[in-house]
């Protein structure tokens, strides 16, 4: 846990500081767009003074963007860091001036309640591995598989990979995993990976894609290329409304939520902290699953 006594600073009251947010991709993912909005609604149910940037998945952009909220007058800020690596410029300044920092969804490397006070996020090693039991079963625990991997440069793609294989090597030895490539987390990425996958892989029987943008660009690239619903098993994961349509209309087997809800989860940890209070150095929020027993049924709790 972490105290603003050990961390080093003053203790403060929420709703009498201006608290910064930094939103790291370009809000035309849903997962982006939710997450925002429920920053922003956390802090107006809380009268809390809220400045916002978007970097627009421009890491030098997101450290000027920090750096500009602290010129701002922020004294708590929240990040959804865009990379783990290379905060050190924004860490020393918030360091200097005692600001506490918050990372929502990816994590920023280095020590807690020293660097930062708290992440909140998900498991995404076990968000890997619910991803792979999806897989074996929609494949019946026989096939090739193709992995559409998340950006370069965070913990969340390399930990939902973790997961992922940790899982079928342990329970699937009749999945074999053929293809890696980074599709980005985009849908034009995703789209792009798929098509030259089908080109020298054109017997492929399921696509693990690590968020839903991606697997909406498979999905493409497979109509595209004269591919009916159901003819490759694609698993994805996020939760957005679009992917989760696409289990009603067989085009995706399964997806696990990736829930972008922080605001509560991240303003109470900034109110505790501000009190006195001990905060936990790793929240884990809760992700729900979507396949084809419940997609029809839940879909409009899909963001
Ligand atoms: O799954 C994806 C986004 O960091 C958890 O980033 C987040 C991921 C999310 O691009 O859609």
């Amino acid at each position: 846990t972490c105290t603003v006594d050990r961390y080093g600073g003053e203790p403060f009251d929420l709703s009498e500081v201006r608290v910064g947010f930094s939103q790291s991709e370009a809000e035309s993912n849903p997962f982006r767009i939710t997450e925002t909005e429920s920053i922003r609604t956390e802090a107006e149910e809380r009268g809390v003074d809220l400045i916002t940037a978007n970097a627009q998945s421009d890491f030098s952009q997101q450290i000027s963007d920090v750096q500009d909220l602290m010129s701002q007058g922020a004294e708590v800020l929240i990040i959804a860091p865009l990379n783990s690596d290379g905060w050190k410029p924004v860490l020393d300044e918030a360091a200097e001036r005692r600001i506490p920092i918050i990372t929502v969804d990816r994590a920023i490397n280095g020590t807690a309640c020293e660097d930062f006070v708290t992440f909140i996020g998900s498991d995404f090693v076990e968000q890997g591995r619910r991803a792979a039991d999806q897989m074996i079963a929609a494949l019946d625990g026989e096939g090739e598989v193709a992995i559409l991997l998340g950006a370069a440069g965070n913990n969340v793609t390399t930990e939902r990979t973790e997961g992922f294989k940790e899982r079928i090597e342990a329970e699937a030895p009749g999945i074999e995993l053929v293809f890696e490539q980074s599709g980005d987390f985009t849908r034009e990425g995703g789209q792009s990976v798929t098509e030259q996958l089908i080109q020298s892989q054109p017997d492929i029987d399921g696509i693990y894609a690590q968020n839903d943008e991606m697997g909406i660009g498979a999905v493409t690239a497979l109509g595209g290329a004269g591919r009916g619903a159901g003819d490759v098993r694609i698993v994805t994961v996020d939760g957005t409304r679009t992917a989760v349509e696409y289990i009603v209309d067989g085009w995706i087997s399964g997806v696990v939520e990736s829930n972008p809800r922080f605001g509560p989860l991240a303003f109470e940890a900034a109110e505790a902290f501000g009190a006195g209070e001990e905060v936990g150095t790793q929240l884990i929020i809760t992700d729900r699953e979507y396949d084809s027993s419940n997609a029809e049924e839940e879909v409009g709790d899909a963001y």
